[in-house]
């Protein structure tokens, strides 16, 4: 099946923090990095800084000279930390498969995603105006069905913008790109492919495996993918995920316990496949599991969330769960979702650890 990953990248982004900081620096070409005296070097500018031709790792006497009226503001890792960190608040919403590549980027599987029908194209949207309005700052995103294709279309309409590169729009889109525009294609390579009469990704393609080894070395068999615009680097996640859930909206709301028990079984179904998808084919047993939780949203608009241990069948436990939730508003219900916690591999690990320690004593 197709995947559907965002690649987010912030628009200059030390000094967009530093431009919500201080309005009125606005519209004023301003610069990070290291004084000139110091023979410090520039971390990034803004756009009105670049059309002086100044760039990330210049030399600041150097781009002091091409714009007298920068302004040179030192590095705050600590703020650029935060905001980093506020904005991974805001993919979270969406996903919990975000593989940071820096503070300002990050990519984002969203292929399970279930807000915005499954849109990643208004998922990106939804995301990039969230971040803008509750951090100040502007992030492009590029939307396609693998990491170096999303990665190419986030530089696409920057700053400030996003765009999709749709499944059948791949062969075209790279017979037509720069090879530069692969990443890990630096100004060495790019150079040596420019000698072989090569200037785009389609010029790459008539080149086989063989030959691409041969002048490219080990990266030449991933060139030939990457020309293609072929890529199958999984998403990583950086941290395990936590729990898994499932939750429906009922057409009608629900009155009476017997009715909750009703529309268990296609949520449990849904929760099944979720989690098969997650463990590749793992069951959710007890080796997996250490609690499970159900999530009732009343005909108010309240919401409750009952906890409790693991019971099996898992249709036995939430049917508890259930019961106890409706006994804390006695409205009706619009919403239920089922969840499970999963334990941390290395729980997991040390409990087995500790069988195998108790096999050894007995
Ligand atoms: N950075 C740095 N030194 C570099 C390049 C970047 O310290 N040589 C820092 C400052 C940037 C941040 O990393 O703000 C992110 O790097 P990007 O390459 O994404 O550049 P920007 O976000 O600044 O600009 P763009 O709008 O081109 O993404
Ligand atoms: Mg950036």
């Amino acid at each position: 099946m197709s995947r559907k990953i965002i690649h987010i990248d912030c628009d200059c982004f030390y000094a967009a923090v530093e431009v919500r900081d201080n309005p009125k620096l606005s519209a004023l070409p301003v610069a990070v990095g290291g004084r000139s005296d110091r023979r410090g070097v520039i971390a990034t500018c803004n756009y009105e800084a670049r059309d002086f031709g100044i760039h990330s790792a210049m030399s600041s006497s150097r781009a002091l000279t091409l714009c007298p009226q920068l302004i040179l503001l030192p590095v705050r890792m600590d703020v650029y930390r935060k905001v980093s960190q506020s904005m991974h608040r805001v993919f979270k919403q969406y996903t919990d498969l975000i593989e940071p590549l820096s503070l300002d980027e990050a990519y984002l599987d969203v292929t399970d995603c279930e807000q915005h029908n499954g849109s990643a194209t208004w998922i990106a949207q939804s995301i990039r105006d969230e971040v803008k309005q509750s951090l100040g700052i502007t992030v492009s995103a590029g939307i396609a069905s693998n990491k170096l294709l999303a990665k190419v279309a986030s530089d696409w309409n920057k700053p400030n913008g996003q765009c999709v590169i749709l499944p059948d729009e791949v062969d075209d889109f790279m017979m037509s790109l720069p090879v530069k525009k692969i990443p890990g294609v630096g100004k060495v390579t790019e150079r040596k492919m420019n000698g072989l009469g090569v200037k785009t990704c389609g010029d790459l393609q008539a080149f086989d495996v063989h030959s691409l080894t041969h002048h490219f070395g080990m990266f030449g068999q991933r060139l030939y993918s990457l020309c293609r615009g072929q890529d199958d680097r999984l998403v990583q996640a950086t941290r395990t995920r936590k729990s898994i859930s499932v939750e429906t909206t009922f057409n009608e709301d629900l009155t009476t316990p017997e009715q909750c028990v009703t529309a268990l079984p296609s949520l449990i179904d849904k929760l099944t496949v979720r989690s098969d998808k997650h463990f590749d084919g793992g069951a959710l047993d007890s080796n997996r599991i250490k609690s499970m939780f159900v999530k009732l949203k009343f005909s108010d608009f309240t919401t409750t969330t009952i906890e409790g241990r693991v019971a099996f069948p898992l249709q036995d436990g939430f049917v508890e769960l259930i019961k106890k939730g409706m006994t804390r508003n006695n409205k009706s219900i619009r919403l239920i979702g089922v969840g499970v916690r999963l334990k941390t591999a290395r729980s997991a690990r040390s409990r087995a650890a500790l069988a195998h320690d108790q096999l050894e004593l007995f």
